[in-house]
């Protein structure tokens, strides 16, 4: 054994399971992380010393860092991504599949001598509270210090989820490599990976509930508690043992009066899903408290008492920066003041970070790959996909219940896209079986350029990449949640931020203004708001919102929420197209609900108004 660090653990499974990975990668040390503030520390000074990370000026930024990834390693691959199921029909007609045995074959070959002239380093983390009856626990083994101080940010990790694992606990094995060993004498490079994408692999084994991945050492392919674990092999579990693994913001909404509703809510990429979950209430919304439990993940399970009780499984944000400011995302801010992990971010000449949209650009930088900038240039100082990486706690509207192992109730699902037409800024579903008909068809436009046209490009519960199982069963299993005799079920809405008026400019300003949308629907959840039936769902008329402190007349608000017929009736065309992907496998309901949609619009007048 070339254990740098002593296991601390008499698990003998795990110990069995690191032992063979040892033999199989054979690495130059093995390092057990204890998850401690001194190998945090020792960490980032080595990858200092690698030339991974720049240390940022401690007066403007303090105990914080710049990564700058290889130009090839810089996004999820989800072409590169698979779920092994034992046959192709389990993992639907939205997952790339590969046969399992032959899947182990190929990742073995790759895993021999992989990480040659580096360290293992062996991750035991719990996404949730340690010991929570909602948390679980994984195990990641990796050849990436970048890798390993990211998850003691991301995850509760180290000595104290062994010592919860105990001799004999169950945890979920995660392989990962960067894919790039070293000879004896080779000089490494600051980011090691596989140039070659087609030899890139992120792999589920939702059977036997395994994770292999090889050759990325970015986000979601490599931090392996994240999309891998917290949702795709999640949700295998879940539907499994009856309960919900999502691609959810976790949100408090406090009133003046001191009542907490909780909400979560699914958005596609680039819809604010972290501004949502970090909202600062507007003006005229004062003594209201809007707090984040989480940003991107929840697991949500039914309690004793009823109730559908959410934890964040993640300790920390993993954030898009471009865009990010003191206006859109003031929390955000605040988060990332100090112990912060920067990713493909521009570097300052007063070594500091700056991105696209942080405020106003610097005369000088230098860019995301390593380049002299200046506003001149004409390529983007940050990656479009640059991130921060900072604890929860950092977050001024953290909530404390973050920390409940028993969770939060959840009251109300949200449902977004980004649509410029068609959807209006809100609609509640009339009926369980109606949100997951709502939530199964939703989507964002994405232009076809070919055709010069919106396509919508549907993303079911924002989880297309995420759904380790087949998609028409994941809506299923949503169908049957709701079946559940003696659960309090949310309600369910859709909400769209993104309409736009004749000029192509979004016509709602967004942001913290969707307090007014968040306050109808905790005023529904509480019986206390009024609703008028359309042909999409409940909608709220406009005297049903509160408009204190923001000029929105009612014309403005029509022009939002009014539904037009020929609209309506391509979004009619472009469902049943959608469902036809999931050919039998489609719940029955889905399509009930699909032929009342259509039933509803053939009805409506050829503009309908709230
Ligand atoms: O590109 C990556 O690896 C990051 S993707 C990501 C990161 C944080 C939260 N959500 C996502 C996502 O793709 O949904
Ligand atoms: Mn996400």
């Amino acid at each position: 054994m070339l254990s740098q660090t002593n296991a601390g653990t008499s698990h003998k499974k795990l110990l069995a399971w690191v032992e063979e990975l040892e033999e199989l990668c054979k690495p130059s040390l093995v390092h057990w992380c204890d998850g401690s503030e001194e190998e945090y520390d020792r960490l980032c000074a080595e990858l200092v010393d690698a030339g991974t990370f720049v240390k940022l000026n401690p007066a403007k930024r303090p105990n914080s860092y710049l990564a700058r990834s290889h130009p090839s390693d810089v996004a999820r691959v989800e072409e590169r991504t698979f779920i092994c199921a034992a046959t192709k029909d389990q993992a639907g007609p939205t997952n790339n599949w590969e046969e399992p045995a032959k899947m182990r074959a190929t990742l073995r070959g790759m895993y021999d001598g992989c990480m040659r002239g580096r360290t293992m380093y062996v991750i035991p983390f719990s996404m949730g509270p340690i010991g929570s009856p909602i948390a679980h626990i994984g195990v990641q083994i990796t050849d990436s210090a970048y890798v390993t101080v990211h998850m003691k940010i991301m995850t509760r990790m180290g000595r104290r989820v062994l010592d919860a694992l105990g001799t004999d606990g169950a945890f979920i094995p995660c392989i990962h490599s960067v894919g790039a060993p070293l000879a004896p004498g080779q000089q490494d490079v600051a980011w090691p990976c596989e140039g070659e994408i087609a030899r890139k692999y992120i792999v589920h084994f939702p059977d036997t509930r395994e994770i292999w991945s090889y050759g990325s050492g970015y986000g979601g392919n490599a931090l392996l508690g994240k999309k891998c674990l917290a949702l795709r092999i999640a949700t295998v579990m879940a539907r499994d043992e009856g309960w919900l693994a999502e691609h959810m913001l976790i949100l408090g909404l406090t009133s003046p009066q001191g009542e907490r509703t909780y909400v979560a809510g699914a958005f596609p990429s680039a819809c604010g899903k972290t501004n949502l979950a970090m909202i600062v209430p507007p003006k005229g919304f004062e003594g209201w408290k809007a707090s984040t439990v989480g940003d991107d993940i929840a697991w949500i399970k039914p309690a004793s008492d009823g109730t559908l009780r959410a934890i964040n499984p993640e300790a920390g944000f993993f954030g898009v920066a471009p865009g990010t400011n003191r206006e859109s995302n003031p929390n955000a801010m605040d988060s990332m003041k100090a112990n912060c992990i920067f990713t493909n971010v521009a570097l300052t000449d007063d070594g500091d970070v700056w991105w696209e949209g942080m405020g106003p650009a610097p005369a000088h930088a230098i860019d995301w790959k390593g380049r002299e900038w200046t506003p001149e240039t004409n390529e983007k100082a940050a990656h479009p996909n640059s991130r921060f990486t900072a604890p929860i706690k950092q977050c001024p509207s953290y909530d404390p219940a973050w920390e409940d192992p028993a969770g939060v109730p959840i009251s109300a699902f949200l449902f977004g896209g980004r649509l410029s037409t068609t959807f209006p800024l809100v609609c509640e579903a009339t009926s369980w079986q109606h949100g997951v008909f709502l939530a199964a068809t939703m989507g964002s436009e994405a232009t076809a350029a070919a055709i010069g046209q919106a396509a919508i490009r549907r993303d079911p519960f924002a989880m297309l990449p995420f759904v380790g199982y087949h998609m028409a069963d994941y809506w299923a299993h949503w169908l049957a949640m709701g079946k559940v005799a003696g659960l309090k079920l949310p309600r369910i809405f859709r909400v769209n931020w993104f309409r736009k008026d004749e000029s192509g400019k979004f016509a709602w300003p967004g942001y913290g203004q969707n307090m007014r949308v968040l306050k109808w629907v905790v005023d529904r959840v509480h019986g206390r708001a009024d609703a008028v039936e359309s042909s999409i769902g409940l909608m709220p008329r406009y005297d049903d919102l509160t408009w204190d402190g923001l000029a929105f007349d009612r014309d403005a608000y029509h022009r939002i929420t009014d539904i037009r017929r020929d609209k309506a009736q391509r979004e009619v065309e472009g469902v049943a197209t959608w469902f036809a992907k999931f050919g039998d496998r489609l719940p029955a309901a889905m399509r009930v609900e699909e032929a009342a949609l259509a039933k509803r619009v053939a009805a409506q007048p050829e503009t309908w108004s709230a």
